[in-house]
């Protein structure tokens, strides 16, 4: 994955975190500390400035020593400095560097006299009353040991977007029958439609009393982890955590922005409120005393002068200021598609035959499906070879569903040496090519890329499917270059995959901004391998949305023949 300045700054931070573990110099601390700030709020790419050989700009608190460790992160992704320190502090003293109120000062006293060695130890000497004898801490800062301790413990675990709705769905059915709650809706990451989430959060407008009643007694609530009259967290048995807030009807429009987000948008758009003499916070919209808007989030928006802003956009990366100059995007919407342009079927490890799938394509409201099996080279998914591809072609000529168009296409195999797993001539006979890579994922970087844009620059291949090949929560992405990938995709006129499959996700939101800011045409597929799953399309829709992308920018919102029409150039 390409080392972004942020990723620089969170080495800086470690190491500086260690170092203060170590008590070393505090002046040391506090270089790499500032370093971190300074690096991490920079625009200018550090990692690409170096890679393409520019000098560094002068960087307040950054000389030689630091501009070496730099160019380390950049090159690697760390430095040897942060290795040793690893080595010699045992991690979880870092992790509780990061609850509230732990300075290292007390971490240290705490692994020296309880012998703490995990978070999950302090948390449980913080259960049994057993850091309040220390000197400098009482029962209270145990409490909010053991709370912090707690939350980061379960904190680690964060649920794919399409999985935490299978647990929010009928959560919300639930609530929503409380007596006296008149609106009862997702807020948090979840609404942002985030690739992952890590709780839930859910909004209700109305009276509290039966809503909090009707969360805290749900069958699949494990532990209540607390509990008022107005505000509520629990544990479900899935692990995942939810968190329930109630307010007064007339601050349901601020109290939604507020638990929607994310931080940063709430943070960025609060300061532009204070410029206009305003306060917003989850009740409302304040001049003085005076609540201004508040019912619905259009008025909380338009009463600092903006039109509404999509959940998906609200990460302060750009969103405010669009919409002050009037230019946010028309989102793409699931409606808009019209056909989809990867799926599979039984002739490889798809669990269907062509003409179902085509049935449930149309089902789902797309016009043309392209089928497109794997290559050879998939043993385990019985890929195609030349012989067996020509079979499934006249099938497709004989498949006939009404409203739907199928396209003969392949997932044919990018090979470790970036040539294609079937030769030219068979590629030649097919209306889509989609390349992807299923092997050797742990390339060096300018190897990885070097495969993948030759696979690009072949004049048979139509689109790269799901570029970095990562697997949420199991395989992070391939390393490598996306802004050549792209670059070359613009160059080529190739098509770029965001792949709507939920672990998979990929293009991610920032690669799809990426890809339409040079030129990209992105396709949103489901890579469906048996009928139900058209409906992964909506994540990619997601997706797409949080990457700034309008049906203009998405290849498959196109009738068929304008798609025909693009693909035959
Ligand atoms: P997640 O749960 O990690 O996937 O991400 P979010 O965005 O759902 O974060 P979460 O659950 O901690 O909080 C939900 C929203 O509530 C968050 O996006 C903004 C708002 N919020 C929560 N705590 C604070 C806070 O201390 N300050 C501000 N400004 N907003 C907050
Ligand atoms: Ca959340
Ligand atoms: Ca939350």
């Amino acid at each position: 994955m390409p080392v972004h300045n942020a990723d620089i700054a969170r080495v800086f931070e470690e190491i500086a975190d260690l170092l203060a573990l170590q008590d070393a110099n505090p002046f040391r601390v506090r270089a790499y500390r500032n370093a971190a700030r300074t690096i991490g709020n920079l625009s200018l790419d550090l990692a690409a400035a170096l890679r393409e050989g520019r000098p560094l700009p002068k960087l307040p608190g950054i000389g030689a020593d630091l501009g070496a460790k730099i160019a380390d992160i950049a090159r690697t992704g760390t430095t040897p400095l942060l290795g040793r320190l690893r080595r010699q502090t045992p991690p979880a003293l870092v992790e509780m560097l990061r609850i509230p109120g732990l300075g290292p000062k007390r971490v240290r006293a705490l692994a020296d006299t309880l012998g703490v060695k995990s978070l999950a130890d302090l948390e449980k000497a913080a259960r049994e009353g057993k850091i309040r004898g220390i000197a400098g801490f009482g029962e209270k800062t145990e409490a909010a040991i053991a709370r912090a301790a707690a939350e980061r413990l379960g904190a680690a675990r964060r649920f794919e977007l399409a999985v935490a709705w299978q647990y929010a769905e009928p959560l919300l059915a639930h609530l929503a029958a409380a007596r006296g709650a008149k609106r009862v809706v997702a807020a948090g990451s979840l609404r942002r439609q985030r690739d992952t989430v890590g709780d839930l959060d859910i909004l209700v407008a109305g009276e509290a009393h039966d809503a909090m009643r009707r969360f805290v007694s749900y069958g699949e609530v494990a532990e209540v982890l607390a509990q008022g009259p107005t505000r509520a967290s629990v544990r479900l048995a899935c692990g995942l955590q939810v968190d329930l807030r109630a307010v007064p009807v007339e601050s349901y429009g601020a109290a939604l922005v507020y638990f929607t987000g994310s931080r940063a948008h709430n943070i960025a758009l609060r300061r532009l409120a204070q410029g206009r003499g305003l306060k917003i916070n989850e009740y409302g919209v304040f001049r003085g005393r005076r609540r201004i808007a508040g019912e619905t989030e259009e008025s909380v928006y338009a009463a600092v002068g903006l039109p509404p802003i999509p959940p998906e956009l609200r990460e302060d990366r750009g969103e405010l200021e669009a919409a002050k100059a009037g230019r946010l995007p028309r989102l793409v919407e699931r409606s808009d598609l019209r056909g989809d342009l990867h799926a599979h079927t039984r002739w490889s490890d798809g669990a269907a035959s062509v003409a179902e799938m085509a049935r449930a394509a149309r089902a789902a409201g797309l016009e043309y499906l392209a089928i497109t099996d794997h290559s050879r080279r998939l043993a385990a998914a019985h890929g195609l070879d030349p012989l067996r591809l020509r079979r499934q072609l006249a099938e497709i000529d004989a498949v006939e569903v009404e409203g739907l168009a199928l396209l003969k296409g392949i997932e044919v195999d990018i090979l470790d040496d970036g040539t294609l797993d079937l030769p030219d001539a068979v590629l030649g006979e097919l209306d889509v090519v989609v390349a992807a890579v299923h092997s050797a994922f742990q390339l060096p970087r300018a190897r990885q890329t070097e495969r993948v844009l030759r696979a690009l620059a072949h004049p048979r291949v139509t689109m790269l499917a799901h570029p970095v090949g990562r697997l949420l929560g199991a395989r992070p992405g391939c390393d490598l270059d996306m802004l050549k990938i792209a670059r070359a995709a613009a160059a080529h006129g190739k098509i770029l995959e965001l792949n709507a499959q939920p672990e998979r996700l990929d293009l991610d939101d920032l690669h799809c901004r990426m890809a339409k800011e040079e030129g990209v045409r992105v396709a949103i597929s489901s890579d469906a391998h048996g009928p139900a799953q058209f409906e992964y399309l909506r994540w990619g829709i997601g997706q797409a949305r949080r990457g700034w992308l309008e049906a203009a920018d998405v290849v498959n919102t196109r009738p068929l023949g304008a798609l025909r029409a693009l693909l035959e150039r």
